[in-house]
């Protein structure tokens, strides 16, 4: 039965604003994930640990007054946020979410709430506003990163168990509320928040805390986009309230997986994935081949998937302590922005494709507004004829490349509900897009009728 809720979903269905439109057209942004951890990168007393780099602090069980003081080597003098927006400019990201301040408590911006924060390393200069105006200045929105778990914070605390902690722990709620409202203040052309670090028992406890929060920069920034994780409910039920509703602007819990290609459930919401291209590495790693790494056709195929789900998909990036990104993400943005110059129309304002079946040989995506269909094709069979499985009362009435238009494919309907494209001899060495045209007969017919 229905549960009474204070503070569960505070609405139904997705949002059909304006900003919410354009976050969901947006479809493909760039995570970054820069701190202090990015100074040893994974590195302690000569050791290597193979476990996440940002979490280094943690598995190295190095105390706090040690690692708090890389915050007087953080001086990264390559810094140049304007290349780290052209790079991604280039990539075809249309976002980039940045990490303002990760589990270790230190802010990227110079925070008035706390002296751990960039004015009090040796770079000084606000990080924040640099990326904000560079990356706008190229027309691409920017959200903040906020992780709630805070290890720097004397007031934080992992559950509510004595008074002390409840006294300590509201002083820390107060604390990161003053620090998102500066950063919401501060920052005007933000466009959402993205939290993290809300697992533990003592935010599931003060569900109340999480509801504030997002209603306080929706004032700040009517518009604002808020990740499901944030939030809690009264009893403690976490991204879905005990109603089973999404609280939330989106479903954020898809990190370093992706839902199923035949999952039907995510298209009745919006939603995001974070991808790393390590196995598990956001902060700056020295050791770049510790785990296996993605391709950038692995990484293609992972942005189609999740467009094609209607979803966005964020891949992170750690750069280095000297501010530059290192050769290797270079080069896998450089190949993914190649393949976005010629096929981000199946991507962008993108999503799924209304009932139609998983095809065999890739993905369908269409746009938004137009309705038009892409075929994104990653597998084709040695016969060279790709199988569509069509819906009942639809006829394909012509296909062609995305890049060469001009190219013939032959459509043949070989059977109901199933047509035959014929591609022309020749080899791929990348995933291709298909433009297909189609005649809604069941449209027709009730226009006719
Ligand atoms: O910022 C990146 C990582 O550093 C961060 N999230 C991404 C975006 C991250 N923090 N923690 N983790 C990833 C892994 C933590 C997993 C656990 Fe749990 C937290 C295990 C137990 C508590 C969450 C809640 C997963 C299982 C229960």
């Amino acid at each position: 039965e229905k549960k009474l809720l204070k503070y569960g979903a505070q609405y139904e269905g997705k949002r059909t604003d304006a900003a919410m439109q354009k976050w969901r057209s947006n479809r493909f942004g760039q995570f970054i994930h820069w701190g202090l951890y990015a100074i040893p990168g994974g590195e302690w007393k000569g050791k290597t640990y193979t476990y996440a780099a940002e979490f280094l602090k943690s598995s190295a069980h190095i105390p706090n007054s040690t690692w708090d003081s890389l915050q007087y080597q953080f001086n990264p003098v390559k810094f140049d946020p304007k290349t780290w927006a052209k790079m991604a400019k280039k990539m075809g990201v249309k976002y980039m979410t940045i990490t303002t301040k990760h589990h270790e408590g230190f802010c990227l911006w110079p925070t008035q709430y706390t002296k751990f924060n960039i004015g009090n390393t040796p770079y000084k200069k606000d990080i924040i506003k640099a990326l904000v105006d560079a990356y706008n200045s190229e027309g691409i929105d920017v959200n903040f990163y906020y992780s709630v778990l805070d290890w720097h914070h004397p007031d934080w605390r992992y559950d509510i168990k004595t008074k002390e902690d409840s006294i300590a722990f509201s002083r820390y709620l107060t604390f990161a509320q003053n620090q998102l409202k500066e950063l919401a203040e501060n920052y005007p052309s933000v466009k959402g928040f993205w939290f993290d670090g809300t697992w533990d028992q003592s935010i599931k406890k003060n569900g109340w805390w999480t509801l504030q929060v997002e209603q306080m920069l929706k004032s700040i920034r009517p518009g604002v986009v808020v990740n499901s994780r944030l939030r809690a409910d009264d009893y403690g039920a976490r991204h879905f309230d005990s109603n089973g509703k999404m609280m939330g602007d989106y479903e954020s819990g898809y990190e370093r997986r992706l839902p199923s290609p035949t999952d039907t459930q995510v298209i009745h919401r919006d939603w995001e994935a974070c991808m790393t291209i390590p196995e598990n590495q956001w902060g700056y790693h020295k050791k770049w081949d510790i785990s296996y790494t993605k391709t950038p056709l692995e990484l293609i195929e992972m942005l189609v998937q999740t467009t094609s789900l209607g979803g966005n998909f964020l891949l992170n990036f750690g750069p280095k302590p000297d501010g530059t990104i290192r050769i290797e993400e270079q080069q896998i943005a450089e190949h993914i922005g190649n393949w976005m110059k010629i096929n981000s129309a199946a991507i962008y304002n993108a999503g799924h494709a209304k009932g139609w079946p998983r095809q065999d040989w890739g993905y369908f995506t269409q746009n938004e507004t137009t309705g038009k269909l892409y075929a994104v094709v990653f597998n084709i069979p040695i016969s060279g004829i790709l199988k569509i499985q069509t819906l009942e009362g639809i006829t394909i009435s012509k296909a062609s490349f995305l890049e060469k238009p001009d190219v013939p494919i032959t459509v043949k309907e070989i059977a109901k509900k199933q047509v035959n494209l014929y591609l022309p001899q020749q080899s791929f060495s990348e995933p291709f897009v298909i433009i297909l045209d189609t005649i809604n007969e069941n449209k027709n017919k009730y226009i006719d009728a």
